[in-house]
């Protein structure tokens, strides 16, 4: 599977900065491994003149979590997107990792980073540590929009304006990874099924929020239909 990624046809040298990044993180988790899932949505191309569109999706399970996924998408050559949720199994104490990136030609409009809280008072085990990620450098932060109140305190939201910004967030994406893996190791299965549901709540709640994204479902609808574009995002994106 990764050897299908290196080969991926999207170039661009952030995205694969990031990727590589990522998947490095994901390799030192416990019992990796794949999930199945029908394959028509692992890559999913079309090369009709002006909506070209190519997307690549991963989906692993390991110990602490249920689902890792990440996607690589570029839609008519111009809007290139690296999107990354790590759910926890909801048996153990660990936020959702979750980042996305949106680059429309060589300009990075949006790119976030978060450990968002999967149950109630998860955020004082990791919101020091979140916190001292120097995020000093960066000229143009962004305000979340209404729907993210399910990110943490520590959520970054910026555009990024310079190569250095772009060193930077990869820097502050490796920096929250290393203190996911970290809170992951750490974190042993609960067996109360009160505190379980409320962790799958908090999960549902966090899938609930982010289909208020409309930019998400304003780039797939031009390219599907709105049975698929739906499908896609409870199935793939936002599962719970
Ligand atoms: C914004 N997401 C966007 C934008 C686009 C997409 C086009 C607008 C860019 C901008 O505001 O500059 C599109 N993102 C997609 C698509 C996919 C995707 C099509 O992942 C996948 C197929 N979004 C997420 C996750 C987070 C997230 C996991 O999927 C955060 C952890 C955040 N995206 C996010 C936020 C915005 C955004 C906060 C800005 C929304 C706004 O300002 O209104």
């Amino acid at each position: 599977m990764s050897e299908s990624f290196t080969k991926t046809k999207l170039k661009d040298p952030l995205i694969l900065d990031l990727l590589q990044n990522i998947r490095d993180h994901r390799s030192m988790l416990e019992d990796l491994e794949i999930i199945k899932v029908d394959p028509s949505l692992i890559n999913i191309i079309s090369n009709e003149i002006g909506r070209e569109l190519y997307i690549e999706n991963e989906f692993h399970k390991a110990k602490g979590f249920r689902k890792l996924h990440i996607e690589v998408a570029e839609f008519s050559k111009n809007l290139k997107i690296l999107h990354c949720v790590f759910f926890p199994d909801p048996r153990f104490d660990i936020p959702i990792f979750g980042m996305d990136l949106v680059k429309i030609n060589e300009i990075v409009s949006a790119a976030i980073v978060d450990l968002s809280p999967a149950s109630q008072n998860q955020g004082v085990k990791y919101e020091k540590a979140l916190s001292e990620v120097d995020k000093s450098s960066f000229t143009s932060l962004r305000e979340v929009p209404n729907w993210g109140e399910i990110f943490s305190k520590n959520v970054f939201f910026a555009s990024l304006k310079s190569n250095s910004e772009k060193n930077d967030f990869c820097r502050v994406v490796d920096q929250y990874l290393s203190i996911l893996i970290k809170l992951s190791k750490d974190a042993t299965p609960e067996l109360n099924e009160e505190i379980i549901q409320e962790r799958i709540d908090y999960q549902k709640n966090y899938c609930v929020q982010q289909m208020k994204n409309e930019k998400t479902s304003m780039v797939l609808l031009k390219y599907f239909n709105e049975k698929w574009v739906n499908k896609y995002i409870k199935t793939v994106l936002f599962d719970f």
